[in-house]
């Protein structure tokens, strides 16, 4: 009836809004493409998506903060323990599996045969040693400063510089139209700027800690918990208001980048093959892995809850950041989902910064990849220590757009490949980012949802302990 389907619109106006954003971004982004718009005029069109990323990233910190500390302190340190072996446990079995699903991808599929394709070879990226961006990981987690861990600075080869580099590719120029004037093949570098963000990775681990503490401290500690827990729930109402303004943003977002892509027709044969690799990879793994596990764990139908995530994932696909739609994932699994408070507070956080089986599977891949390309057979003692430093790699990777390609120099210069040939796959990682972030967000969530149903009894002993009704499902 009427009333059905006026309720049925208000209950889904979110995902109905920005799936409608979505298709007008895309209609609009190839609508537009023909005039050719110079950079600056794109930049100007996606004004109001690069309004969405500032806004959606300006909660990143309070929220992960106040999240986490009001997490860990309304649990007493036995079950946050269980818990967090729980996620543990989950994030290191998917990641493994992401990984070995790249590798298979890339020795079956086998996109690099037949040597590298001519291309203008560029600058030497700077060496990293595997053992040092190791370190670099374990140092992250302990800021010396935790004021400096909020302004953290990342190398990326998002935004920033204002390039536009032509790579020749089997003949045919690929036009990597990332800014407003052309550079020559030496000048590929720059193109790897920095952007502002926080040490997620250190914070994370600072606000478990002192949520744990206050969480012992028992009454001493409430004003803090109280403190906290006021300043997560306006964070939360905070995102409640951008929520409206999301659909508006990603449409943006979606065909400023339609209308700046390059075009496709132009992809080397090699390059194609390796983008449908990625993506039948990305694709295993987030529409049959990541499901059937929540549905063998839960005995829930995954699709309902893929279903409540749906804006989340959009806005993934739209930022190609992680952390920035860290709000987004919040609400939908909070109120969409019912997923119990106390474990978002608590996983969330962490996922979003550690679990990212999308980079980790990407890595490996592109690795394996460029192995191909330079007829570089890899025994299995490579393939052991691409799949383990791809899956420190997409620890250390920030949830920031592309921050994978460049943690991927870790994984090269560990089994000796050469590192200035990730510009080979550069042309093509502004889509495949947006891909793998999606699944990174995805894993997230179907974690939040197993950790949730293996805490299950933790959760109702703290409510009978705190006088809580037990509501069973
Ligand atoms: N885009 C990233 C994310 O936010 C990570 C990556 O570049 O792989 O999940």
């Amino acid at each position: 009836s009427k009333e059905d389907m006026k309720g049925f619109f208000f209950r889904n106006a979110f995902v109905i809004l920005t799936i409608v954003a979505v298709i007008i971004g895309i209609i609009l982004g190839f609508g537009l493409r023909p005039y050719k718009m110079s950079y600056r005029e794109v930049k100007y069109f996606s004004f109001p998506g690069e309004l969405l990323m500032r806004m959606l990233q300006m909660l990143v910190l309070p929220l992960l903060v106040s999240s986490l500390i009001t997490g860990m302190a309304a649990l007493d340190g036995r079950a946050s323990g269980r818990m967090g072996l729980r996620a543990v446990v989950y994030y290191t079995t998917t990641t493994v599996i992401a990984v070995f699903i790249g590798i298979v991808m890339v020795l079956i599929i086998q996109p690099g045969k037949g040597g590298k394709d001519e291309y203008v070879k560029t600058q030497k990226i700077e060496q990293v040693k595997a053992a040092d961006a190791f370190l670099d990981l374990i140092r992250n987690m302990f800021p010396p400063n935790i004021v400096q861990a909020c302004t953290q600075q990342f190398k990326t080869t998002y935004g920033k510089r204002v390039v536009h580099i032509k790579v020749t590719v089997n003949d045919s120029i690929f036009n990597l139209t990332n800014g407003s004037h052309e550079i020559t093949k030496e000048e590929l570098i720059p193109v790897l700027g920095t952007v502002n963000g926080i040490n997620a990775l250190g914070l994370v681990m600072f606000s478990m800690c002192f949520g744990l503490i206050i969480g012992s401290m028992k009454e001493q500690g409430q004003p803090l918990k109280d403190f906290f827990d006021c300043l997560n729930e306006a964070i939360m109402r905070l995102v409640a208001i951008i929520m409206w303004y999301a659909p508006v943003g990603i449409m943006f977002l979606i065909a400023g980048k339609i209308v700046e892509m390059d075009d496709i027709t132009q992809m080397g044969s090699q390059l194609a093959m390796y983008t449908v690799t990625v993506m039948t990879g990305l694709a295993i793994h987030a529409i049959v892995v990541l499901p059937t596990l929540y549905f063998l764990v839960t005995r829930k139908n995954p699709l309902v809850f893929i279903g409540g995530l749906l804006q989340a994932l959009i806005t993934a696909l739209g930022t190609s950041s992680s952390s920035a739609t860290l709000p987004i994932t919040f609400k939908c699994l909070e109120e969409n989902n019912g997923v119990d408070k106390r474990v978002t507070r608590f996983v969330l956080p962490v996922g979003a910064t550690i679990n990212m089986d999308g980079t980790a599977l990407y890595e490996a891949l592109a690795a394996l990849f460029i192995a191909q390309v330079n007829n570089m057979d890899m025994n299995f003692g490579q393939i052991l220590t691409i799949s383990i430093t791809a899956t420190a790699a997409s620890i250390g990777a920030a949830g920031i757009p592309q921050a994978g390609l460049v943690t991927m120099v870790i994984v090269l210069t560990s089994v000796g490949l050469p590192t200035d040939d990730i510009s080979l796959i550069i042309a093509v990682d502004w889509f495949l980012d947006r891909l793998r972030t999606t699944t990174n967000v995805l894993g997230d969530s179907i974690g939040a949802g197993i950790v949730e149903h293996l805490s299950r009894h933790e959760l109702q002993i703290k409510d009978a302990e705190m006088g809580n009704s037990v509501v069973e499902e």
